[in-house]
């Protein structure tokens, strides 16, 4: 059974499904309605200093794959429409360069500023943690406060404990900064 998990809420992977190996991040949403928003998922893989190691290291809508291999972004969607999945990143965990300390997975909103828009035009939003392998959701964080004015915010993380994954819903907004925010703070 798949485990829902508030803001701040946290698990550990690692134990909870012993030997997972390949994982996808899904995140989905839907905006209010004559609100068109496209929404744009995006990874920072940090070190232990919370430093991007490369610019590779910034997986997004025009850099699909981490130089490891280890995360793969499946491509932009520009709606959000339909209930499932909008947009999907795919984890091997076993890939995972061993510098490598937190994956960050943050959402964003394409031109917020210029479209006037935020996540408080959205209805809902959620990412989901799916086993791949397994076929079975492991677990699911929506997104409780929507009545932001953010146009960027680091949704989930997962971070190395030793030898052991954690997965922590963050749910933090970074202001009307959005992706740029995320690229000036990380690289
Ligand atoms: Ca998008
Ligand atoms: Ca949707």
């Amino acid at each position: 059974m798949s485990i829902s998990l508030k803001k701040g809420g946290s698990l550990n992977l690692t134990k909870e499904v012993p030997g997972l190996k390949k994982v996808m991040f899904g995140l989905g949403w839907e905006m209010k309605p004559g609100t068109p928003l496209d929404l744009d998922a995006s990874v920072f893989i940090l070190n232990s200093k919370l430093k991007l190691p490369s610019d590779e290291h910034f997986v997004f809508y025009n850099n699909l794959r981490s130089p490891d291999g280890s995360i793969q972004h499946t491509g932009d969607n520009r709606t959000g429409f339909g209930d499932d999945d909008d947009e999907m990143i795919l984890c091997n965990l076993d890939l995972i360069d061993a510098a490598v300390f937190e994956i960050l997975i943050t959402v964003s909103i394409h031109e917020a500023e210029a479209r006037g828009h935020s996540f408080g035009s959205l209805k809902d939003a959620y990412i989901r943690l799916y086993d791949v392998e397994n076929k079975r959701e492991i677990l699911r964080y929506d997104l409780d406060e929507k009545n932001t004015t953010d146009a960027g915010m680091v949704f989930g993380k997962i971070q190395k404990q030793g030898t052991e994954w954690r997965f922590i819903a963050v749910g933090e907004g970074n202001g009307m900064s959005g992706l740029q925010g995320f690229v000036d703070k990380y690289v």
